[in-house]
C-alpha cells in the first residue's frame, strides 16, 4: 500500500481525555475515531489489526477442533425469557421494538441463541461433542464505557460453546478451549494468565478469566509468581495435550479480585513469590451444565437410550479488546511496537526524497518485488524526513526499510528493527536475493 493512497489520519498532538496508552496511541495512529460514546469507527489501520487477531483467534479454534458459524447480532427477546435472563440482564442490555411491537435487542452474548440451536439438532450422542463459534459484534450498555476500545459498548468478540453428553465430556471440552486460549494468547506475543473467577451473569461454578498482567489494567490480581514460569507445549495435539490443562495451569494460585481471601493468599504463597498486580481480562470461560440446556428442552439421548440436558459451556475473547491489549503490552516513548504476528503490515519502506528521480525509481521498483512476499507499506510521500520517521515509529510496524539519497551512491538501504532500534545496512541487490529466497514456494 503506497502512503499518497492510504487512509492514515495520525494525529500529531496529545488527545486529551485519553487515559491511558494504548487509547492515547490507537487514536494518535489513526486507528480508531470515536462515533458516540463507548462506539468506534474502526479506521483502516486499526481494522487491519483487528483482521490480524481474528485470524489468529480463529486458526486456533479451528485447531482445537472447534466450528464457525455466524449468528445474528439482533436476537428476540422471547429466548431470553425462557432462560430467564431477560430481566436479569437489567440496564447493560440494548432492548428495541420492531415495527410489530415485538421485543428484540443486541444480543450481549449468545448462550441463549446457541443452546436454541443446540435443542433442535443434537438430539443423539452420535452428534456430538460439539464446538461452535463465532466471531460477532455484541453491544453491552456499560455505565463506565472508558479507556477507548478496552471497555466500551459495542465491541467485538469471538464466542464459542461446547455440547457434550456427559459431564466428564464437557470438562474435557473446558480443557480444550483453556488450552487454545493460552496457544493464542501466545501467538499474539502475549502472555495470559488464567486466573479463578466469578462467573457474573453467566453462570455456573467453574470459571477461568484469562489476564495480561498491566498496570493500566481494570482488575487488581494476586498471583503466585511460579504461574508466570508454565509453559505451552510448542506443537499441540487438542486430543491428547488437553488432557490435564486444567490440573496443571491451576495448581498455583491465581485470582482475580472477586475471587481474593488474603488468608489463603498468605496460606498458599510464599512471601518471595507473591504478586499483586492489575491486569486486562482478555478471554473468560464458563462451565455451567446444564443451566441453559435444561429450560430450552435441549435433551440428549446417550448409547444407553437415557435422556438427559446436554452438558454446555461457554468461552469467550475479547477480540477489540485483544488490539488495546497488545499496545499495553507493547510500546515505548515513540508509538506502537507490532508484535509481527498482529502487525498491520510486515514491513513498511520508507523513501526519504521522493523528490530524487532515480531513488524513487530504486524504491518503486524494491516495492513491486517485496509485494510477492510480504505486504508493505511504502512512505511516497513528499513529507519531511521527521515526519516520515516519526509516523512510522508511531504506528509501530517492526521492521522499517529506509531509502535516501545515499542509496543510489551507494546501492545500499537501512534495515531498522523498529523494536530494538538497531539498524543494519546492507546491499540492494543482496537485499533482492534475500527477498527472492525468502518467497513463498
Ligand atoms: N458468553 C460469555 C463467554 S462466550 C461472555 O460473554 N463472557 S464475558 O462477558 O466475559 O465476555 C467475553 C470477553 O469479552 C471478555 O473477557 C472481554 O475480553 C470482552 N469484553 C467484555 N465486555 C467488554 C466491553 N464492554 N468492551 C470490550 N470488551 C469486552
Amino acid at each position: 500500500m503506497k502512503l499518497s493512497k492510504y487512509f492514515l489520519p495520525t494525529l500529531k498532538e496529545l488527545p486529551k481525555d485519553a487515559e491511558v496508552m494504548s487509547h492515547r496511541l490507537m487514536l494518535r495512529a489513526g486507528m480508531i475515531r470515536q462515533a458516540s460514546s463507548g462506539i468506534y469507527i474502526w479506521l483502516p489501520l486499526g481494522h487491519a489489526v483487528l483482521k490480524k487477531i481474528e485470524h489468529i483467534i480463529r486458526e486456533e479454534q479451528t485447531n482445537a477442533g472447534a466450528i464457525e458459524l455466524l449468528m445474528p447480532t439482533i436476537q428476540s427477546a422471547d429466548i431470553w425469557k425462557k432462560s430467564g435472563r431477560y430481566d436479569d440482564y437489567g440496564a447493560e442490555m440494548l432492548r428495541m421494538k420492531d415495527r410489530h411491537n415485538r421485543d428484540i435487542l443486541y444480543g450481549p452474548t449468545n448462550e441463549e441463541q446457541i443452546t436454541d440451536i443446540s435443542s433442535h439438532y443434537f438430539k443423539s450422542y452420535k452428534t456430538l461433542p460439539k464446538i461452535l463459534f463465532h466471531i460477532q459484534w455484541k453491544f453491552r450498555d456499560e455505565v463506565r464505557p472508558r479507556f477507548g476500545v478496552m471497555r466500551c459498548k459495542e465491541f467485538l468478540m469471538k464466542d464459542s460453546y461446547s455440547f457434550d453428553v456427559t459431564e466428564e465430556d464437557g470438562k474435557e471440552s473446558y480443557n480444550k478451549m483453556f488450552l487454545s486460549y493460552l496457544k493464542t494468547f501466545q501467538r499474539m506475543g502475549l502472555k495470559a494468565v488464567p486466573m479463578q473467577a466469578e462467573s457474573g451473569p453467566i453462570g455456573g461454578n467453574l470459571s477461568h478469566e484469562f489476564i495480561i498482567l498491566a498496570n493500566t489494567g481494570e482488575s487488581k490480581v494476586y498471583v503466585d509468581k511460579r504461574m508466570l514460569e508454565l509453559n505451552i507445549p510448542e506443537s499441540i495435539d487438542y486430543e491428547k495435550d488437553s488432557k490435564g490443562t486444567i490440573e496443571s495451569w491451576t495448581k498455583y494460585y491465581a485470582v482475580t479480585e472477586d475471587m481474593y481471601d488474603e488468608k489463603s493468599f498468605e496460606k498458599n504463597v510464599d512471601e518471595e513469590n507473591r504478586l499483586v498486580m492489575r491486569g486486562i481480562e482478555v478471554g473468560h470461560v464458563f462451565y455451567f451444565g446444564d443451566k441453559y440446556t435444561k429450560p430450552f428442552n435441549a435433551n440428549v439421548q446417550d448409547k444407553d437410550g437415557t435422556i438427559s440436558p446436554i452438558q454446555s459451556g461457554s468461552y469467550g475473547i475479547g477480540v477489540s479488546r485483544l488490539v488495546a491489549a497488545v499496545i499495553e503490552a507493547s510500546h515505548d516513548e515513540k508509538g506502537i511496537i507490532w508484535p509481527e504476528s498482529v502487525s498491520p503490515f510486515d514491513t513498511a519502506l520508507i523513501n526519504l526524497n521522493p523528490k530524487n528521480d532515480e531513488l524513487v525509481n530504486i524504491c518503486d521498483n524494491l516495492y513491486n518485488k517485496m509485494l510477492s512476499s510480504q505486504t508493505v507499506l511504502y512512505d511516497d510521500t513528499s513529507n519531511s524526513v521527521g515526519e516520515k520517521l516519526t509516523r512510522m515509529d508511531l504506528i509501530g510496524i517492526p521492521k522499517q526499510i529506509i531509502l535516501g539519497n545515499k542509496s543510489v551512491e551507494n546501492k545500499t538501504l537501512e534495515i531498522k528493527d523498529r523494536r530494538s532500534g538497531e539498524t543494519v545496512i546492507e546491499n540492494i541487490d543482496k537485499f533482492l536475493e534475500h527477498l527472492n529466497n525468502d518467497k513463498p514456494s
